[in-house]
């Protein structure tokens, strides 16, 4: 293979009792954070924001393609028209859409039709994913596995956002299309989440939740014949 096209990747190699210090801490870190839903209206700088959608954009992703767009929203009155789209649609949801063993499923966590979190966080951060580019003279460029492109840029952002000290919820108001219309994004984008941003309240609580044990996550292979 020649290296055209190439650079050094050349990361400090680590001693093995710093990787073990550092894996543990990242799995403490990201095990101390909560998904939120009620926030606090305490303003978080814009450059803030900035970063961490710069972290999720690190993100690998299907040749490289960043299919990714991700819309910043402060203005009060557009969080309100979010805010108003997503539960009416809800209502619809809470109301009968849903089948009876998603409500179920749905709750231990206490949701119900009202979203007053959408106007409260100071930040709405919408992603977007990019089914396909657009070149230059309109025509289509193909992207390849978007959804896990953009799912992976996704988690980086919520570990981003708790690594800052704030909080989020990766939300579905769904069916999201309204989101692409009132943010008039363009055919060949895809609401994929909304995240609200900021600090969580002072009288933050989250549903009593447990996370499954290793031993629930991992499977061993089997053993090769020899
Ligand atoms: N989108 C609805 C319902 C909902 C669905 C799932 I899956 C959740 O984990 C939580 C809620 C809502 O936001 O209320």
């Amino acid at each position: 293979m020649s290296n055209d096209g190439f650079v050094p990747y050349r990361p400090p190699r680590l001693p093995m009792n710093e990787v073990e210090r550092r894996a543990r801490a990242f799995y403490e870190l990201v095990d101390s954070r909560r998904s939120v839903r009620m926030f606090d209206p305490d303003p978080v700088p814009r450059a803030v924001i900035d970063d961490l959608v710069r972290a999720a954009s690190t993100a690998p992703s299907g040749a490289h393609r960043q299919p990714w767009r991700f819309v910043v929203i402060g203005d009060p009155r557009t969080k309100r028209l979010i805010r108003e789209a997503a539960e009416a649609e809800e209502a619809v949801n809470y109301g009968g859409r849903l089948p009876a063993d998603w409500l179920e499923a749905l709750a231990p966590l206490g949701t119900d039709e009202n979203k007053p979190y959408l106007e409260v966080a100071p930040w709405l951060v919408v992603l977007f994913e990019e089914r396909y580019g657009i070149n230059p003279d309109g025509s289509h460029r193909k992207n390849f596995y978007v959804k896990e492109s953009v799912g992976i840029a996704a988690g980086m952002f919520v570990a981003a956002v708790h690594a800052a000290g704030l909080a989020t919820l990766p939300h579905t108001p769904s069916p999201m299309a309204f989101l692409a219309k009132v943010l008039d994004r363009p055919e060949n984008e895809r609401p994929f989440a909304l995240f609200p941003v900021g600090y969580p309240a002072t009288d933050c609580v989250v549903p009593d939740l447990t996370r499954k044990s290793l031993d629930e996550v991992v499977s061993e292979p089997p053993t090769p014949d020899s």
